[in-house]
Parts: structure tokens; C-alpha cells; sequence
């Protein structure tokens, strides 16, 4: 817990003003817990609903959950939750998953019509002896638990689609102007780490793809002994490589969290299976001291970070 001097200085810290540091400029990486840390700059806002939890003293896992549904209701948010871009049919279909400090986990994927996916992979992790439940099955069991069915396809999404369908032109493509899945990971004051990850995927899928977001090592992947790490981008090339899964790896191995997803990033470029040379993939990692770094693929991935230096983001160094 906190004590009082504590709890003071880290409430404040919610209301400071977002600071963002310019491409290169790093922030020194000693360790410090509380912290939380989150995909792409649209991770600001959901790191300050996350550090509202994390300065009281609260649990990482309602941290990143809190943090993580921020986005998920952001109608402007068209790569999570409401606002999504839809499949190729017209449906909005949700990946999601959470991890805890026991290495326990829960997950959900091709899941309709329920906002907070997150929340019910949570549900999955805690009420069922399962790790993993989806599409029909997955809404089944939220509504089962008190989840409401909603249309989860915004006007705006609608048209974009109607667009899209003129041409019907796809491409797997996650590239700077198509992202912003969220991942989260957060260490909190008593040295608990947990992490969340949650996505519509890549817009105008085939129906039924799943990404790598719900897969635990691929979008998201925690060792209570080590750290964690999470993904975002082209998750096929994330699968392939069990990308998350390799970094909490390599940290285990003594490699910083920058190193280890440098690693996974290396992987993916070795293997050399995507033909399109603007794939995206970034990564984020964080260890049980709170040093957390990333690595991506191209440039423009960035990392939303919030401890008691402040809520910020910074650039993430890229392999291209
Ligand atoms: C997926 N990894 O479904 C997700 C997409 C993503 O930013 O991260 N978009 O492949």
C-alpha cells in the first residue's frame, strides 16, 4: 500500500498534463512501480484510467482492465471494441485477453455485440475452467453473466465499410494508418504484474479470422517470474512467431525489456513471410523492477507510459 505522502504525489500525477517526449528521447530506465504502459499514443487516456487504480494502491489487473475499456468505448477508436471496423459481412467481431501474476489467464475471440470483451475474457479466467471461449459460445456465456447485447457498428464505421465494398480491395494491412488495439501491461505497488489486450483485428477480415490479441503468447504473454509483454499490428506475423511469448523469454534469458522484443522483431524480418514491406508489428515489455521498453518493425509505433514521472508517450526505436 501506499502511505499517505505517496498516495498524494501519485494522485496528482493524474491531473498532470500529457507529455510528449520528442522521437528518440527516452526516459532514464531505473525501475519504478507503480507504472503502467500501453500501446500506441491513443494508450494516454487509458493509462490515466489505469493510474487512477494503480495510485490508490489498487490491483494491476483492474488497472489494465479499467484502462483497456477506455478504449473499447471509444467510438473513435475504429481498430477496438465499439466503433471497430467490421469484417468484410458487415460484422463487428472482438479478440480479447487478460493475464495475471500467477500466469493465470482468460481470453475471448469472435465475440459480437458485447462492448467490454475484456471484461468477459476476465470472466472466462475466473468462473470457468477454461482459458479460452469463442464467437457464439463466448456470447453465450457474457450474457449468461449479466453483459448486455449491443450494436457495436457506428454510423461512421458503416459508411467506411459501404466504401470499402465498392472495391473490395484487401490487403492485410496494419500498417501507421491502421492501428490502435490496445495492449496493456502494469506492475503495481505490490509487485503484481498484469496485462490486457484487446481488438476488432484487421478491418474487412474474413469472416471468422481471429488475430493474435486473444492469444495468449502471441498478443499477450506474462511470467510471474520475469515480466510480460504484449503485441500489436499484423497479428498473423505475431502467431507465426509467438512473439510475446518470445520476449518474455529472451528477458528471462537477461535481456532488457528493448532487447527481448528487438528479438521478436528480428524474428518476424528472418522469417521473412509477409510480402508486404509496410507490415507493422510493435512491441511493449515490462519487467517485474517496472523497466519497460519496445520495438517495431517501421517507424511510427509509440508507447503510452504513466508512473510517478508522469503520463507520456514515447517513441518506440523501429528495425526498418
Ligand atoms: C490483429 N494485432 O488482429 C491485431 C491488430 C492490431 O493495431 O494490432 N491493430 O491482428
Amino acid at each position: 500500500m501506499l502511505n499517505r505522502k505517496e498516495f498524494i504525489k501519485a494522485t496528482a500525477l493524474s491531473l498532470l498534463p500529457v507529455n510528449f517526449l520528442k522521437p528518440g528521447q527516452r526516459s532514464v530506465q531505473i525501475g519504478k512501480k507503480p507504472v503502467v504502459i500501453s500501446t500506441w499514443k491513443t494508450g494516454i487516456n487509458a493509462n490515466n484510467a489505469a493510474w487512477e487504480v494503480l495510485a490508490k494502491g489498487g490491483y494491476a489487473l483492474d488497472a489494465v482492465e479499467a484502462g483497456v475499456k477506455v478504449e473499447e468505448a471509444n467510438p473513435k477508436n475504429n481498430t477496438v471494441g465499439y466503433g471497430g471496423r467490421p469484417d468484410r459481412d458487415g460484422n463487428v467481431t472482438l479478440d480479447a485477453c487478460v493475464m495475471n501474476e500467477k500466469g493465470e489467464c482468460g481470453s475471448v475471440a469472435f465475440l459480437e455485440n458485447i462492448k467490454h470483451p475484456v471484461s468477459v475474457a476476465r470472466k472466462v479466467m475466473t468462473e470457468t475452467p477454461h482459458a479460452m471461449l469463442v464467437g457464439s459460445g463466448a456470447k453465450k456465456f457474457a450474457l449468461a453473466h449479466g453483459f448486455e447485447e449491443e450494436n457495436l457498428l457506428t454510423q461512421k464505421s458503416e459508411e467506411d465499410w459501404k466504401k470499402w465494398l465498392e472495391t473490395s480491395e484487401y490487403k492485410l494491412e496494419v500498417n501507421i494508418e491502421n492501428h490502435d488495439t490496445i495492449g496493456m501491461l502494469a506492475l503495481d505497488q505490490n509487485g503484481r504484474l498484469c496485462g490486457a489486450c484487446t481488438t476488432s483485428g484487421a478491418a474487412y477480415k474474413m469472416q471468422g479470422r481471429v488475430g493474435d490479441s486473444p492469444i495468449i503468447g502471441a498478443g499477450l504473454f506474462i511470467d510471474p517470474k520475469v515480466g510480460g509483454a504484449v503485441a500489436t499490428g499484423a497479428g498473423e506475423e505475431v502467431i507465426k512467431t509467438a512473439g510475446s511469448h518470445l520476449i518474455v523469454e529472451m528477458m528471462r534469458a537477461g535481456h532488457s525489456p528493448e532487447a527481448a522484443c528487438k528479438v521478436a522483431i528480428e524474428r518476424i524480418i528472418e522469417r521473412n513471410s509477409s510480402n508486404n514491406k509496410d507490415t507493422q508489428v510493435g512491441y511493449i515489455a515490462l519487467n517485474n523492477e517496472g523497466v519497460f521498453g519496445g520495438y517495431s518493425i517501421v517507424k511510427g509505433f509509440d508507447i503510452s507510459v504513466c508512473n510517478e514521472d508522469g503520463n507520456r508517450v514515447e517513441a518506440i526505436t523501429h528495425l526498418i
